[in-house]
Parts: C-alpha cells; structure tokens; sequence
C-alpha cells in the first residue's frame, strides 16, 4: 500500500492534538441563537472552515422551516468565507463592529440584519464591561499552537484575546497556509482593565513591546480543534489612477510644507492609514517622497507599506492586522526573514488605543463619503442612511491624531454626486476631529479657522468646480437667511442636494 506522509502538524500540544475533528463536527457544537466572538480583521486571520459549515447548517435549517441564526461579534471585516457565507445563509442576526461584506451589507440596508457599527478600540473593553451580552463561543483562527498549549497568533490579532478570554467554550482553526514566521511578531498585552484599576499603557514608541507572543488560553476551555490549510482572502488593489495620484502629491506637499516649518519631524510622525485605494496611492507616493526612517503605528498592513519597508523607508510598522493584496501576500510570505522584524501585530484595543495614538502623535489619514462645508465628516452612510462599511477605526484615529487627514475624490459616481456638500447627511467626525481635508483638487488646512473661514477654503480647494458655484451660492443665501451666524445653514434646504440626487440619480441642478 502506498505510504502517505502527513504533513507536519502545526498542533505541538499532544493534549489538544486529541481535540481534532472536521469542520462540520465543530460547527454542531454552536447553537442556534448563541453569541460566537470570530477572529478576522479585514480580510486576514478569519476562520475559513468551521462558519461555512455552519452556513450549511443554516440552510439545512431554512429547508426544514427552521431558523438559525447567531449573533457574531469580529475584529473588522473578515472573508466570504464567514461574513458571506453566513449573510447568505440568512444566519447573522446580529453583528458588530465593521463589516465591508457586499452581502452583509445588503441585509443590513434591507432592514433583515441589526449592526452595531462601533469604534474598534472600544469592543473589547464594552466585552469586559458586560455591555455587549454574554458570549458563548469564541471561534479563532491561530497559525499554531505550542507543545505547552500556548497559541501562536495569525495574520491578524483584532478581538482574539478578548474572544478567548471571555468566551465559555473555544473552537481553534489552526492554519498552516499561515507563515511559521508569523511566530514571534505579536505582541499581546495582557495590562488592560477596567475603572478604576486602569494604569497608563506602557507603549511610548511604535516599536515598543509591552506584551507576550502568544495568546493564553485555558485549555479546558477548548471544546474542538480543526485543521485548515486555507488562504486569506484580501482584495487586489487597483493601480492608483490619476485621481489617487493627485491626492497623494497634496498630502505629500503637505507634509514636506510641515516639515520645513518645523511643524512634523524630517520622519515624519506614525503613520495611520485607511484602508482602500487612495490609502495605498499615498503610500505608495511615500515611496519617492524625502522622507526617511518612518514609522507606522496604525490598523493594517497594506501593500504600500510593504513596498515601504522593503526599500527602508519605513523602519518599522505596527498594526492589528494585514490587509495584503493576493501578490502582495505571496511576496510577504516568501521573504518573511527580511520583514518579521520590522513589524508588530497587536490585539486591536492597543492598536487603535486613543491614549497611544495621542502621545504618539499620528498622522491619521482615512477616506471619507462626504464632508461638508463647514469639515464634518460623513464616512459611514451614503444619503444619510444606508451603510457603506462602518467607522472602523477612523474616529479612534481622528480624535487623537496629530493632524487628522480625510481624503477623497471630489465626486462619486461618475461625477452624479459631489463628495462636498452643503451639509452632510451623517456625521461621523464632527469638524473638530478634522484638521485637514484634501480631494485630487486640492488640500484644506483647516486648524485654527473658524467655521466661516473652514467653508471657504473648503468650498475653494476641495470642491470639484462643476458644484462650486452651488455650494457658493448656498453659503451666499445661509449668509443672508441663517438664523445665526456661527455655522450658517438654511434647515430646508441642506440636504436638497440629496434629496434630488434620490429623486433623479444625480446630485447636479
Ligand atoms: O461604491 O463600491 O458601490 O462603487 O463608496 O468608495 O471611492 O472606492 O473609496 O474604498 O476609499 O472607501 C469612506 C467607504 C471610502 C472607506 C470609505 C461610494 C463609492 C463606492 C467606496 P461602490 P471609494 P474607498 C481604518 C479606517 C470608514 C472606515 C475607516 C471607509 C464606495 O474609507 O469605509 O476609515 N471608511 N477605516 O461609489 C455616494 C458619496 C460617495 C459614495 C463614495 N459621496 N456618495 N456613494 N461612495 N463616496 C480601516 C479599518 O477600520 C479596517
């Protein structure tokens, strides 16, 4: 008979090797209505096996006019492999606290799934607070586990430690599709609490450690164990098109204009960066920008900064969580020697801690739907009411940035809507937690004006020149007709522009 080699197993521990089984055997030990703490920050680090085998329970229940559901709580958005695949078995009832699922996020616009859409640094603390309910099950994707029981982190950390911590029964997918030499990045701190015993978080430089490599985990606690060898799955990226472009020469001007004044150091200050495409166009424009020994301290790892890093440029990242391209990843993965010291994986409480980001004094740039023209920030609800994806961790950056940067094309939809309007239909950031605001036609500096001066500079350097004269003309008569004139508006009117961009498809008159 032919021999058959298993591969080596990523399970070291003997005791837990003895919980192995398949994916569908895991599932059944989830119940119908409970509350499961997945792993997963964009797409990196989700477990892959065990919710598609719930998915098929889930449609094994609708056929027999059944319902299950559960509640799920993540670290930010994860794969189709689980938000997907559960959205579309009609299986998430409730869900917390990032989605950017297209399925998802039709069921939660169609009114059929409830979303607590939060800033990410808060989740594990409102878990600790009891705010959030009980939680049963704590589903985790690891990339091993030692012979003494301890669990190596993935490619993303998020809630992991929260999850595993508070959850009464744990479900292990141990990865090896994941990179040993993820072993020994991580950096999980185990110092939070809650009030009063909270003490200052030791972390002064984004490359400091203050925590352990692995996660702790009562090993009676863990119920099954399943083996996967699946890959993350992360979006490519799109080449950055002209517009990304223009937007990155702005901020990078910008930041070269602040240098020279003294105002940022020659490294600049950590870098915080959203996700998305004009994320990585900046990035990417820091390639050829004379700045030098950079840090990162942010949310994920994107392929900008992976090119960052490759040539020097960025001395060091920290985040929770990677957010590859499929290329990207594979180059990552084969050169892991040359980068697992240059970057740190934290639980994502630290990551986007407002206490750190304050003393470390970020440069968060993060996308934006729509601001107004007094600066308010709409990052979250297209005509005020349907969700794109969620705050993520733009308010925890925003607040306590440095300089908090939104960025954006100055129109959506083929120019049908203006990214500057007279009054944004959902606030987000309010106009004190935005300092700059910069479009592809230019850049906004908004610290130290006033809400007068902000609509004028806004109108001015951001607004694509086929709305400026409508936003001119609306400031003109808020001028004349407003009931006071602080922030000038005329209530009947603000949200015109979305109104008949409902009515006709385009915001234009
Ligand atoms: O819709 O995909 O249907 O075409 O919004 O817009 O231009 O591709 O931009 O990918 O950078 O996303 C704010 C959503 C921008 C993102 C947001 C529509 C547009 C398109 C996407 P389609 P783009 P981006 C750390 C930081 C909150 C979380 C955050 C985001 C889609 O940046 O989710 O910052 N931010 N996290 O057509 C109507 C407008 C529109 C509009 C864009 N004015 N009106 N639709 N769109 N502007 C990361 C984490 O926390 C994990």
């Amino acid at each position: 008979m032919e021999q058959v080699t298993q591969p080596k197993s990523r399970i070291k521990s003997h005791a837990l090797r003895a919980k192995l089984m398949p994916a569908d055997a895991a599932a059944e030990l989830i119940t119908p209505g409970s509350t499961v703490g997945m792993s997963g920050f964009t797409g990196s680090g989700y477990p892959k096996a065990v919710p598609q085998a719930l998915a098929r329970r889930m449609e094994q229940a609708t056929a027999a006019g059944q319902n299950f559901r559960l509640r799920v709580w993540t670290g930010a958005s994860t794969g189709p492999e689980l938000d997907g695949a559960l959205a579309r078995a009609n299986g998430i009832e409730f869900r917390l606290p990032y989605n950017s699922d297209p399925i998802a996020r039709e069921k939660i616009n169609r009114g059929e799934m409830e979303y607590f859409d939060m800033h990410l640094s808060q989740v594990a603390p409102m878990a600790w607070q009891g705010f959030l309910g009980p939680l049963d099950t704590a589903l985790v994707e690891v990339s091993g586990i030692t012979a003494d029981g301890a669990l190596i982190p993935s490619s993303s950390v998020g809630n992991n430690k929260t999850w595993l911590d508070r959850a009464e029964k744990i479900i292990l997918e141990v990865n090896s599709w994941q990179n040993p030499a993820l072993d020994g990045m991580h950096d999980i701190y185990y110092g939070t609490a809650l009030p009063p015993n909270r003490v200052p978080i030791p972390l002064v430089r984004p490359d400091d450690r203050i925590g352990e490599t692995y996660f702790r985990c009562d090993p009676a606690k863990i119920v099954a164990i399943v083996e996967t060898a699946a890959p993350d799955r992360n979006l490519p990226f799109a080449a950055p098109d002209d517009c990304a472009l223009r937007i990155a020469g702005h901020l990078i001007e910008f930041f070269r204009h602040e240098v020279a004044k003294g105002r940022l150091p020659a490294a600049l200050l950590p870098l915080q960066s959203g996700v998305g495409n004009i994320a990585n166009a900046v990035l990417s424009g820091l390639l050829d920008a004379p700045f030098e020994n950079m840090t990162a301290y942010t949310e994920v790892i994107q392929d900008g900064m992976l090119d960052l890093l490759r040539c020097g440029k960025l001395r060091m990242a920290s985040a929770t969580s990677f957010s590859l391209s499929p290329d990207a990843a594979a180059a990552m993965n084969a050169d892991m020697a040359a980068f697992r010291h240059k970057m740190i994986l934290r639980t994502q409480e630290i990551s986007n801690h407002p206490e750190l980001i304050r003393r470390l004094g970020c440069l968060a740039m993060n996308g934006l739907i729509e601001a107004d023209i007094y600066g308010n920030v709409n990052s979250t609800h297209v005509m005020g009411s349907r969700i794109q994806n969620g705050i993520g961790g733009s308010g925890d950056f925003a607040r306590n940035a440095f300089i908090s940067i939104f960025m954006t094309p100055s129109t959506a939809r083929n120019g049908a809507i203006s990214a500057i309007v007279p009054q944004a239909s959902h606030v987000d950031h309010i106009t004190q937690d935005v300092q700059v605001i910069v479009t592809e036609q230019g850049l906004a500096d908004l610290r130290g004006l006033s809400p007068k001066q902000r609509a004028e500079v806004i109108i001015g350097n951001c607004a694509h020149p086929d709305y400026r004269p409508g936003l001119r003309d609306y400031y003109r008569r808020a001028r004349a007709g407003a009931y006071g004139q602080q922030s000038p508006c005329l209530p009947g009117e603000a949200l015109s522009w979305h109104q008949r961009f409902m009515e006709t498809g385009s915001m234009r008159a």
